[in-house]
């Protein structure tokens, strides 16, 4: 069994894969974006995963690689295609390697043309594989830059990927209209660039007249990746808020542990988001905290102060989680959840007033 995952960046249509051994524990990301950092690390941890590596399929043009700031969190090694050039990388990459991922593993495959140093991933059984921008769903990457070259990627799609077997699903870099996987069999027939009986010189002038504007951030976007995506002058945006040390969640909220609210005392203001009769009932409440029951809001949000994090509390974490998103939404900056609320609070053996021993 493998662990496989699609993530999404919607600012530059990029896709970012996980793939991991659960066995081993270990896992890859294959194009990880700079402003995502947090996201994957912590669908990684969710998911009982160790980040041995991120893996570049190129030096991207439109966004920035979150390789740095991962291997600042995670201690993963940056891997990507010697021949692309950028400084730093942990293993530079050539054609015919191998990445494993515990007992699996990915076969390196040089398909240059949309850039020098573009790669493809193949899984070992060759039921997948990873095409970076070499080719996208029903289409390719442009070859109008950073040494992009019709013939050169007219080579590499057929000898490398659609070459692969029929079934193999390929997964892109990139797409523009939301599609998200595609297949061997189905880019040789159905490929406008590609497919048919399109041939090397078809497939030129489609490329040489494709009058695409250049990414946006691509001044800034190839420098940095250059660098594997350290900032030139800039340091790593702290893994968490300064006032404690949270955990991010998949879902998308900052979660305090029992031990570290614990640890906090005065500093923060706690707000309990259970009935009244919950409040009052066997399960306690933690010391201090303010009672706004769910129902009472949005009526009631102006009376979490707004000097001092705030920390919403409920029976296992779930109501409060729902209430730390309004705070968010309603310009609240130092804002978590308690993980696992009352339950995990008292399991941990940590005091509360009222309630039943
Ligand atoms: N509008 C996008 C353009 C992105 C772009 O040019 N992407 C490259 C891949 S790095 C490409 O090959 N695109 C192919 C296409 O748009 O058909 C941006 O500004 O970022
Ligand atoms: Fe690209």
């Amino acid at each position: 069994m493998l662990i496989f995952r699609q993530l999404f960046d919607s600012t530059s249509s990029t896709y970012t894969y996980l793939v991991g051994d659960p066995r081993s524990g270990e896992a890859l990301l294959i194009d990880p974006v700079f402003e995502h950092a947090r996201r994957d690390s912590a669908l990684l941890r969710e998911l009982g995963l160790h980040l041995v590596a991120t893996v570049e399929t190129h030096v991207h043009a439109d966004h920035v690689t979150g390789a740095w700031l991962l291997q600042q969190y995670t201690g993963s090694r940056m891997l990507g295609s010697a021949a692309g050039g950028a400084e730093g990388l942990d293993r530079p990459l050539a054609h015919g390697e191998r990445i494993t991922i515990g007992a699996r593993h990915l076969s390196v495959r040089a398909t240059p043309g949309h850039t020098d140093g573009c790669l493809t991933l193949v899984l070992d059984d060759e039921s997948m594989a990873f095409t970076g921008d070499a080719l996208l769903i029903r289409g390719c990457g442009r070859t109008d830059f950073q040494q992009g070259s019709p013939a050169r990627l007219w080579a590499s799609v057929h000898e490398q990927i659609l070459s692969l077997p029929g079934h193999a699903l390929l997964y892109p870099g990139h797409d523009y209209k939301g599609l998200t996987v595609t297949s061997v069999d189905e880019e040789r027939r159905y490929n406008p660039r590609f497919g048919g009986d399109s041939n090397e010189g078809d497939f030129a002038g489609y490329m040489n007249h494709l009058g695409l504007p250049h990414p946006k951030l691509m001044d800034q976007a190839v420098p940095a990746n250059l660098r594997c995506g350290r900032p030139e002058h800039g340091e790593a945006p702290p893994e968490h808020p300064a006032w404690a040390p949270l955990t991010w969640t998949f879902a998308g909220l900052w979660e305090v542990q029992p031990q570290t609210l614990e640890e906090l005392g005065d500093a923060v203001q706690i707000v309990d988001v259970r009935e009244a009769d919950e409040f009052g009932g066997p399960l306690g409440h933690i010391a201090g905290a303010k009672l706004i029951p769910l129902d009472d809001w949005p009526a009631r949000i102006g009376e979490v102060a707004r000097d001092r994090p705030v920390v919403t509390v409920c029976r296992s974490g779930a109501r409060s989680a729902q209430a730390a998103t309004r705070l968010v939404k309603a310009g609240y900056t130092d804002v978590a959840n308690l993980a696992g609320g009352m339950l995990r609070w008292r399991a941990a053996g940590y005091p509360v007033k009222g309630g039943v021993a």
